[in-house]
């Protein structure tokens, strides 16, 4: 099976990190293809960014239209329902993936974050997801994304601070990683809490080969059905929704 693994942000050296996370525990019959995207931010860090990153998704989208599954490797799961229109295969946003997982091994469990803009863009998930009831609080740490890739930075031990104020705060049972480029921290922090650690680069890789074995695909009835055919204007002509010669 073929999973091809997005990275929506530009910053190459983040996609073989997650690449690695995500070649730990796929199968032996699973091949990942990890992917930068070519437009956009050098790292996600609010709402512009998001926005302006799903057009690079899109075309990693269809430039591999025979990917078993696709993954978007960004922990605000941009452009995640657009994503599921253009093709039948699932797609999973690693947010949902990691957030689903933990409710598997505890109750309750806390988002540890990079910037305090992007915690209330992983709230907004918590609720659109239906989690609050899991979800005990999303912490930040004011980490800027790009610093979690820098040797030199102190990042691992403010996150490693953070997430054991959560489990002594919020009593929280597991610890979501909220954030793609945090997938190299599970062991090291694992190690030091002693709970579980999710990454969600792990858990959508499983989840991936999940759905994929039991035959399920995106629902193309209702809003999930591929876009409708019409012109775009601008920019955007290219990127008008073309008829397909199944519908
Ligand atoms: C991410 N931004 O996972 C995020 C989330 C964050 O470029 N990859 C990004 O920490 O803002």
């Amino acid at each position: 099976m073929l999973i091809k693994l997005i990275n929506p942000n530009t910053t190459v050296s983040m996609t073989e990190v997650l690449r690695d996370a995500a070649s730990a525990v796929a199968s032996p019959g699973t091949e990942i293809l990890a992917s930068t995207s070519r437009s956009g931010a050098v790292s996600i860090e609010g709402h512009y960014d998001e926005a302006m990153s799903i057009v690079g998704l899109v075309d990693e989208i269809m430039e591999e239209p025979a990917a078993d599954a696709y993954i978007i490797a960004c922990f605000g799961d941009p452009g995640l329902l657009a994503a599921r229109e253009i093709t039948a295969a699932p797609v999973i946003g690693i947010a949902e993936a990691a957030m689903h997982a933990a409710t598997f091994v505890a109750t309750g469990f806390s988002v540890v974050t990079t910037l305090d803009r992007t915690r209330i863009i992983a709230e907004h998930l918590v609720r659109n997801y239906g989690m609050q009831h899991h979800c005990r609080r999303v912490r930040s740490t004011n980490v800027p994304v790009l610093e979690l890739d820098r040797p030199d930075s102190n990042s691992r031990s403010i996150i490693l601070a953070e997430c054991q104020a959560a489990l002594d705060e919020d009593k929280s049972g597991a610890i979501v990683l909220g954030c793609a480029g945090m997938a190299d921290l599970v062991r090291f922090l694992e190690d030091r809490l002693q709970v579980p650690v999710i990454d969600g680069v792990a858990a959508a890789v499983k989840f991936a080969e999940a759905l994929v074995g039991m035959g399920l695909k995106t629902s193309k009835r209702g809003d999930l059905a591929y876009p409708l055919v019409k012109p775009y204007a601008g920019k955007l002509a290219s990127y008008a929704p073309r008829a397909r010669p199944s519908t």
